[in-house]
């Protein structure tokens, strides 16, 4: 079976997910395109046959033919889409984040379980990489014992001027946010930041860099460096700690280089080239798991206490405080 998606939001990512969808996964195919930007869409369409162009996301959600949706417009217009593909019965897949702010997530969270049915994934692909995986398994294996302390740093070369401090929680931490509490199978109950002196090369509406530390239930210490104008590259690092030994994110596959009297080897500049395979893995998965009714992959409630976790991050930079992380009782439908 051939499942029918309709695309909202041709933008970068967007452009990327429907070159995915049309040529490199199986058992899929984009049927409908929809942006504000009506000429990106069009010309979007150009290059897939047969795929139709609504006026608005809401029109493609309704369409008869659209069978699933995928989200890829601006994050404030995510929770009205996903809002609307659960009211038509159709599974969505919304890239991150889930809506922008921890209320919307809720009424999404809300919406699906009074649904009765699991409609809603996540586009946290970090849980779909090779590495992270790896790094789960030994985990969950009992490779190094109970984790005690986890190490990381988000690392971007540098951001556009647009970028501001509150993205770097919202928009890049969040990713930590979300692949850390799935790799320890644990819920975060406090968050701090912390802002050291800014790097040079930031601008005058971002600090940079920071660092994170949260707390789990179960006691584990995290720090969070993020770091977006590191200038060398795009560098994702983690390291987990427990009582029996020590696991390391691997470092992307890359030859080294023997010459001139050095030993060197690259690192990539781009996060779309760092996670290139997952995001294909992830959204193989997703049209998998759609087909027969279920989500594999981040949920709605993840996509819910992802937000709830910035919010308090953001708090806590902004009081120089300790933030509590509150959320309700996870519902049995998300067991
Ligand atoms: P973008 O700005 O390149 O594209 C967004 C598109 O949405 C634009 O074409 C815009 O015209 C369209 N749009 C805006 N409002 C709309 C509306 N009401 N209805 C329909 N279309 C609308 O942004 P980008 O970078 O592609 O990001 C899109 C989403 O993907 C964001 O939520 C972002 O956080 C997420 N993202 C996720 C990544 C990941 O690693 N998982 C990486 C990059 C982006
Ligand atoms: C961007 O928004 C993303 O989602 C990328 O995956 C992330 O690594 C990058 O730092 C963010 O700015």
């Amino acid at each position: 079976m051939t499942l029918n998606i309709g695309v909202i939001g041709v933008g970068m990512i967007g452009r990327e997910h429907i070159d995915r969808l049309a040529n490199k996964l199986v058992g899929a195919r984009v049927v409908a395109l929809a942006d504000v930007n009506a000429k990106q869409a069009e010309a979007a369409a150009a290059g897939l046959p047969g795929a139709k162009v609504h006026g608005t996301g809401e029109a493609l959600i309704a369409a008869p033919d659209v069978e699933a949706v995928v989200v890829t417009s601006w994050g404030p217009t995510h929770e009205a889409y996903v809002l609307a593909a659960i009211n038509a019965g159709k599974p969505v897949f919304c890239e991150k984040p889930l809506a922008t702010t921890a209320e919307a997530c809720l009424r999404i969270v809300e919406a699906e379980v009074a649904s009765g049915r699991h409609l809603v994934q996540v586009g946290f692909q970090r849980r779909y990489d090779k590495g992270y995986r790896a790094l789960k398994a030994a985990i969950d294996g009992g490779v190094i014992g109970a984790p005690l302390m986890i190490h990381c740093a988000h690392r971007n070369a540098s951001v556009p001027e647009a970028y501001v401090s509150d993205m770097a929680i919202v928009d890049t931490f969040i990713h930590e946010i979300d692949v850390l509490r799935w790799l320890i199978n644990d819920d975060y109950v406090s968050a701090q930041v912390l802002v050291p002196r800014n790097t040079k090369h930031t601008h005058a509406k971002l600090d940079d860099p920071i660092i994170v530390l949260l707390a789990t239930k179960g006691g584990v210490r995290i720090d969070g460096e993020v770091f977006v104008n590191c200038r060398y590259g795009y560098d994702i690092q983690c390291q987990v700690v427990g009582e029996e030994g020590v696991v390391s994110l691997p470092e992307p596959e890359s030859v080294f280089v023997r010459r001139d009297a050095k030993l060197s080897t690259s690192i990539v500049q781009d996060w779309k080239l760092r996670f290139l395979d997952s995001y294909d893995v992830e959204l193989q998965d997703w049209i998998e798991a759609a087909k027969t009714g279920k989500v594999n992959g981040p949920n709605a409630w993840d996509g819910y206490f992802a937000a709830v976790t910035a919010d308090a991050c953001l708090k806590a930079k902004r009081t120089d405080a300790v933030a509590p992380i509150v959320t309700p009782a996870r519902p049995a439908f998300y067991a």
